[in-house]
């Protein structure tokens, strides 16, 4: 049976994979199980269509898409899937600008959840996926508690080297 909390996280090209590399390990630290696949909506628009197009059926609950400059990938994810899609804007030439125009700016009818650009928005990608999951989970939203405790327990003094 497939693992009832499982998330995609595709990205447009292995070179998004340093940035990326953080949802995963985010996932990771929560027990999520995941897969992660670069796959371009330019470069391979077909895969794309047939992965995405799959996943639900595939037992896929949230899809994590990232991907840079002309960063339609997350959209056309959306366009493949009633799942829910959060996108993730890569830097860029242009600073992730062109990045997080491109993944935010969807027509009403097929929302993409854009999260910021680079390494903030491929965590908080993760963990809101997760906390996706928790709806049907209360495991998962113990482990979101502890850990919003641990930043909340965090020191104040600036030059601690803890957390
Ligand atoms: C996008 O173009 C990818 O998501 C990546 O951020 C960017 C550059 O891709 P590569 O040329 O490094 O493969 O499609």
């Amino acid at each position: 049976m497939a693992d009832p909390n499982l998330v995609l996280i595709l990205m447009g090209s292995k070179s998004d994979w340093p940035v990326m590399e953080h949802a995963s390990r985010t996932l990771d630290d929560f027990q999520v199980a995941h897969e992660c696949k670069a796959l371009s909506a330019h470069r391979n628009p077909t895969k794309v269509a047939a992965c995405v197009g799959s996943a639900r059926d595939d037992g896929v609950q949230v899809v994590i898409a990232a991907a840079g400059g002309a960063a339609h990938l997350a959209g056309v994810c959306a366009a493949h899937t009633t799942l829910p899609v959060l996108g993730v804007p890569m830097t860029s030439v242009l600073d992730g600008h062109d990045s997080l125009l491109s993944t935010v700016q969807m027509p009403a009818g097929v929302p993409v959840g854009t999260l910021a650009i680079g390494k903030a928005g491929a965590i908080n990608a993760a963990l809101l996926a997760i906390q996706i999951l928790s709806l049907r989970d209360d495991s998962l939203r113990e482990r979101l508690d502890s850990y919003r405790k641990k930043w909340d327990d965090r020191p104040e003094d600036p030059r601690s080297t803890a957390g």
